[in-house]
């Protein structure tokens, strides 16, 4: 089906954004500096859980860069069944995998409609059942301003137990191009684990960790007759897509490329599988939170080989399609309780 179609084109799923400054929020459950709905802590499944004392504070919530907010939408009828928050760098794919997850939930649309944004402001977002699908751009400082946004909107909805999944593309290291690798460790450009991000003239270093039994449930998503291997491994996560994950060819370079290749090297010798440019902060605000996340990523390239990405548009299509069948697996077999 060509869902660009014209015959297609109706407006499904489009919110009208609308912003309204005069009704309260309530934050219920108030206990130390953990935040959680009383009414559903309760419950077996649990709430998402937000680590700031002042958000109590506050009438209004706007989550400025999904142009939404607490008071003018109704984020609980809106994003309350959510279960599911994807995520990867490029609207287009976002869009691609709002698609897929409908086939793979078996969700029809009526005759004459398409996937629309939800918002379209900063980031592209779509919902399909349990599944928001968003993009997050590039860089630390982009995806952590969209999970911060993200991680409030799950609170306010009463989200249960939400997972949190990006999927993206990487260089990788010594893999074929086309791998898919999932995280299961994130460093940054200098080799530490953690999320560092100046606050109010200091340092502050959050842990980047992932959910262990998270990656084993999809592991055993993995499809024995892939053509394509599935590996586990330590992502970094640099600053810069040039200089910053050891390039040659940016506008600006100061190394040699036996540096380069004397850094690649040490990389891969400390379990480095691939390198893109969000794990740490992606890692650290989902483990804060007490959120599971992963992270699912198809490598471009191997590093080891050279550093310009020569990927004909199928290929690229078909690559980025790799991260995306895994994760639909997951969510597929965790709706129907299989994993
Ligand atoms: C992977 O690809 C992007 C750079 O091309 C960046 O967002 C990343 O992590
Ligand atoms: N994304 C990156 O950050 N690095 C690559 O080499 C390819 C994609």
């Amino acid at each position: 089906m060509n869902h660009e179609s014209p015959f297609y084109i109706c407006h499904f799923l489009r919110i009208k954004l609308q912003f309204r400054f005069n009704s309260e929020v309530h934050f219920i459950g108030m206990e130390s500096n953990v935040y959680t709905d009383g009414e559903h802590s309760e419950c077996s499944e649990r709430t998402v859980q937000l680590k700031n004392p002042h958000l109590g504070n506050m009438d209004e919530d706007v989550l400025y860069h999904l142009a939404l907010g607490s008071k003018s939408h109704d984020l609980e009828e809106m994003f309350g069944d959510v279960k599911f928050v994807c995520m990867g760098g490029t609207p287009s794919r976002m869009k691609t995998f709002a698609y897929h997850i409908m086939d793979v939930l078996d969700y029809k649309l009526p005759v004459g409609a398409v996937i629309s944004e939800i918002t379209n402001y900063r980031f592209s977002l779509y919902k399909v059942g349990p599944v928001l699908s968003i993009s997050h751009g590039m860089g630390v400082p982009s995806i952590g301003i969209l999970l911060h946004e993200i991680i409030k909107l799950l609170y306010h909805a009463k989200a249960k137990d939400p997972v949190i999944f990006r999927i993206g593309t990487s260089g990788g290291i010594g893999v074929e191009s086309g791998t898919v690798v999932i995280s299961d460790n994130a460093v940054d450009g200098l080799g530490n684990h953690f999320y560092e991000v100046a606050v109010l003239g200091k340092i502050v270093r959050r842990p980047a960790t992932f959910n262990m039994e998270l990656i084993e449930q999809l592991k055993s998503c993995v499809d024995p007759n892939d053509s394509y291997e599935t590996v586990t491994g330590t992502t970094m996560c640099a600053n810069d897509f040039y200089e910053g994950q050891g390039r040659l060819d940016g506008a600006i370079c100061d190394h040699s490329e036996n540096e380069k290749m004397e850094y690649l090297a040490q990389l891969r010798e400390r379990g480095v599988v691939n390198i893109e440019m969000e794990a740490t902060v992606f890692a650290a605000l989902t483990h804060h939170t007490g959120i599971r996340a992963a992270i699912v990523c198809t490598t471009l390239i191997d590093r080891l080989q050279g550093d310009q990405v020569m990927v004909t548009k199928d290929q690229m299509e078909e690559w980025q399609r790799r991260p995306q069948k895994l994760v639909g697996e997951y969510i597929k077999r965790s709706l129907q309780k299989k994993l």
